[in-house]
């Protein structure tokens, strides 16, 4: 989540710089647009996650300081394992109250091993609150 004003604002800030130069065509202004509100969807999307055996699998790599994917789509009735990548400072707990884990990642990736859930939604966040992530259940 806290990428998500960074991704949006370089389509916006081009968009700004081609509504100022008159030179441009208004194709390019029109295709700005467009990947503005493709940025923004596209960072709403959630990431799925794979089905091996009974299981459903993810992995959420924190190497640039949040998660990624921040958003994750599971499927109700399906055990599932969020494998998190090691991580430091911040981001070094990562846990969860909706879900009841919370996992030291300062000694290597884990891997929070989920029943099968119910539809819903559950988050879960760093150590001090202040990054966050949101598990999609339908
Ligand atoms: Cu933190």
């Amino acid at each position: 989540m806290l990428m998500m004003p960074l991704v949006v604002a370089l389509p916006v800030s081009r968009c700004r710089m081609l509504t100022s130069d008159s030179v441009l065509p208004w194709g390019s202004l029109s295709l700005a647009r467009t990947l503005m509100v493709t940025a923004v969807s596209w960072v709403v999307e959630a990431a799925s996650a794979t089905v091996t055996g009974g299981v459903q699998k993810i992995s959420v790599d924190l190497s640039k300081g949040y998660y990624d994917p921040a958003s994750i789509a599971l499927k109700a009735g399906v055990p599932a394992e969020i494998t998190f990548s090691r991580s430091s400072g911040c981001t070094g707990q990562v846990i969860s109250e909706d879900l009841g884990f919370s996992q030291d990642l300062t000694t290597g990736a884990k891997t929070v091993k989920l029943p099968a859930l119910k539809a819903g939604r559950y988050s879960f966040h760093c150590g001090m609150n202040m990054v966050f992530g949101t598990i999609t259940v339908q």
